[in-house]
């Protein structure tokens, strides 16, 4: 196996950096969120640098955003590598934009060399993969491997009552330099290079994180109604406090679900109530259950279980409860070729290397259910993301951009790679 060439690291850096203050926060952060202002800033960035460096820019209906350098055969399809380039509202600057640049410096350095590759390369940025303003995460590659748009997203508001809809439209409109192409286009294969967002790499001295997978994620939102009252006239008895049947149930969950499996995640990240005036007893509570095991079987398990507990609490408080689901993606397994690869080109770089499960989800979930898909991983200081804080040495990011390089070329000679 001969190794590609080199990237080139300060290009890459300085790529970051630029992407870093479109939506940057004074703590270092950054905030882009799924179709903002924000967010068209930078496809439209990354789309000027595409074209200038004469690769083809495309969009989907979904906004999913492509740049293509040609190869000998363009009938065959691409091999595709990408990431996301929304953030959370306290995000980091390298979730997703580290992966969506170091695509863009593959295929620069491809062209720098003049490298004709057996078919064509493509850039992804999927389009809302944080799922933070609207759900579900991950929605421009699950539009993009199913051919159709989630049920419901017509009537998805963001916090401000703003359409997911409407948003779509004027970032579509925001590039109308963009080729309109059809929804789920096939690839040869797909590698998403993405920080780790946990702290195992760091701990193991690992440089390169070859990702075998990506555990399963469920998002929950439950409503608890109970009746408005005064805080003041009225007595325990006659009351039917949503909050308080709230706060019991995420108490009990809390206290049972982790500590009983190592393996599973549950998260309460947002909870709104009604009326929300200091001396008015709440009539409703809308919270948010972000649910994830490495089994969709204990997924569904669980989600049976947070029922039944919800329905005793919330009757034992005299209040009613709903569940629905707002995202649901089932664990995904990597191809175990592509995962050889990367594995063997981080080795021959000399980077010390380490085979793990993805315990975030990420847009290679829905890639792997069309065809070859893998991740590479790198560190990211105390395993720190969705945090303001987050931080990736310069070395690291330019080693986890070379493997992509290298890995990419090594799987193009695959052939057929399913
Ligand atoms: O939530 C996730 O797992 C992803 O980082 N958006
Ligand atoms: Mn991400
Ligand atoms: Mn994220």
């Amino acid at each position: 196996m001969t190794l590609g060439p080199t990237i080139d690291g300060g290009r890459l850096l300085a790529r970051l950096d630029a992407f870093a203050a479109i939506g940057g926060t004074p703590a270092g952060g950054v905030n882009r969120p799924a179709l903002s202002v924000e967010d068209r800033a930078a496809r439209a960035l990354l789309a000027r640098l595409g074209a200038a460096r004469g690769f083809s820019v495309f969009q989907d209906a979904a906004a999913n955003l492509f740049l293509r350098r040609s190869g000998a055969d363009n009938d065959r399809p691409p091999f595709m590598i990408g990431s996301h380039l929304d953030s959370q509202p306290t995000g980091g600057r390298y979730d997703g934009a580290l992966g969506t640049l170091a695509a863009l410096e593959v295929l620069e350095t491809l062209e720098d060399n003049g490298i004709v590759t057996a078919s064509a390369v493509e850039l992804v940025a999927w389009t809302n993969e944080e799922g933070s303003r609207f759900s579900p995460g991950a929605f421009g590659s699950q539009v993009h491997a199913t051919g159709v748009f989630p049920d419901g997203w017509q009537d998805t508001v963001d916090g401000n009552g703003i359409r997911l809809a409407d948003e779509l439209a004027a970032t579509l409109a925001a590039l109308p330099e963009a080729i309109e192409r059809p929804l789920g286009l096939p690839a040869a294969g797909y590698i998403e290079l993405h920080i780790e967002q946990g702290p195992l790499l760091e701990r193991q001295g690992a440089l390169i994180g070859v990702v075998e997978g990506i555990q399963g994620t469920r998002w929950l939102e439950v409503v608890i109604e109970g009746q408005v009252a005064h805080a003041g006239t009225t007595p325990l008895a006659d009351r039917r406090d949503a909050m308080a049947v709230a706060a019991a149930i995420i108490a009990r969950l809390q206290a049972t679900v982790m500590p009983s499996d190592s393996d599973a995640r549950l998260t309460v990240g947002r909870l709104t109530l009604v009326p929300g005036a200091v001396n008015v007893i709440p009539g409703e509570v809308t919270f948010s259950i972000d649910l994830r095991h490495p089994n969709g079987g204990e997924i569904d398990r669980l989600e049976a279980e947070i029922g039944a507990l919800a329905a005793e609490t919330a009757a034992s408080g005299g209040c009613r409860v709903s569940l629905r689901r707002s995202m649901d993606v089932a664990p995904a397994h990597f191809d175990d070729r592509l995962t050889g690869i990367i594995q063997s080109v981080a080795e021959k770089r000399g980077f010390p290397t380490r085979r793990m499960f993805s315990g975030a989800f990420h847009d290679a979930l829905f890639m792997a259910r069309l065809g070859p898909a893998a991740m590479i991983f790198v560190p990211c200081r105390n395993g720190l993301s969705h945090n303001e804080a987050e931080y990736v040495e310069p070395h690291q990011a330019i080693a986890g951009t070379q493997v992509l390089c290298d890995a990419t070329l090594e799987a193009m000679q695959l052939g057929k790679h399913r």
